[in-house]
């Protein structure tokens, strides 16, 4: 079993398809270990997307990440990382296949509905973030 670490942005949040979501990721094998809902302070988001830090949309992406709250969350299955990936879409909701979550809920390239992380080191970063090891059940 792979852990990954996932966020339900602010746009899908906001238009109250949290619930659907969840139960998407569930239906498709993910076992939710870490959930919780917050507002990301700017630091954070900064720090979450440092990597992007150089690219033209960073400043535009962490006013989105910090418009309103997210859900956080720690999901387990088998190939988790690589499964989430391809449940969640293309990056551009454009490209993003039939049935996928970016395909089903995502309004733009930036306001696109969920996070995954990109790979099992990724994860191991990305969780801490939000979760201590006492907090996954
Ligand atoms: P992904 O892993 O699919 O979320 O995509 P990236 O890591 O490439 O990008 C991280 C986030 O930056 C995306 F979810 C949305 C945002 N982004 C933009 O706003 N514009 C772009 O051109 C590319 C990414």
């Amino acid at each position: 079993m792979e852990l990954t670490f996932s966020i339900i942005k602010p746009d899908a949040v906001a238009s109250g398809h949290t619930g659907a979501i969840l139960e998407l990721l569930e239906k498709e094998g993910f076992r939710i270990r870490g959930l919780r809902m917050l507002r990301l302070a700017k630091a954070q988001a900064e720090a979450f997307y440092e990597v992007h830090k150089e690219r033209p949309f960073y400043a535009s992406l962490v006013t989105f990440m910090t418009e309103g709250p997210v859900v956080a969350m720690v999901l387990e299955r088998e190939d988790a990382v690589k499964k989430l990936r391809e449940v969640m879409g293309a990056t551009n909701p454009a490209n993003a296949a039939e049935g996928t979550v970016r395909k089903r809920f995502a309004e733009s390239i930036e306001r696109n509905a969920i996070h995954g992380s990109d790979a099992p080191e990724t994860a191991a970063d990305e969780i801490p973030f939000f979760f201590t090891a006492a907090d996954l059940l």
